[in-house]
């Protein structure tokens, strides 16, 4: 395939998760906050333009801890009790890229963040590239563009 010789384009992006407490802790499963771990552009843009699809790996006391998300936003919400490290495998849509993997440890308690709206969450994100060094011209062409 024909690459872009010498050309690294980098796409911003923004890993983590959000939570909220319910208040108190349930019965049934001893669950006590929602939160939902995504991978997001951080530009407002289509990430399904390169990016295929992500595979997020949960603690294993989860059923069906292996979750796949092939369409934006890519995210998974879940109720729980504790904190964990989720993995996440990042596929593009240029089967010439190999897939990247990105690790994110959910916060449930910290840090809290106050909303413009005055309710709390708890908010843990980062931000960061993916670097696509001398892509297909193919990939060039739709990096360039979005
Ligand atoms: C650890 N931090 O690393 C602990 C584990 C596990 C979290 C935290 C609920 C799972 C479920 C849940 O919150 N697991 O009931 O489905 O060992």
């Amino acid at each position: 395939v024909e690459r872009a010789k010498g050309k690294k384009i980098s796409k911003p992006i923004v890993y983590g998760n959000t939570a909220t407490p319910f208040g108190y802790k349930r019965e049934s499963d001893g669950h006590s906050h929602q939160w939902t771990v995504f991978v997001k552009p951080y530009h407002y843009e289509d990430p399904s333009l390169y990016i295929r699809k992500v595979q997020f790996k949960l603690h294993d006391s989860y059923a069906n801890p292996t979750r796949v998300v092939e369409k934006p936003p890519f995210e998974v919400t879940e109720t729980g009790w504790g904190e964990f490290e989720v993995q996440m495998r990042i596929y593009f849509v240029d089967s010439n890229e190999k897939p990247i993997t990105a690790f994110h440890y959910i916060r449930l308690f910290q840090p809290i963040v106050t909303l413009p709206n005055g309710s709390q969450q708890v908010v843990s994100e980062y931000y960061d590239e993916i670097v696509f060094q001398e892509p297909t011209m193919a990939l060039y062409k739709i990096l360039n563009d979005t």
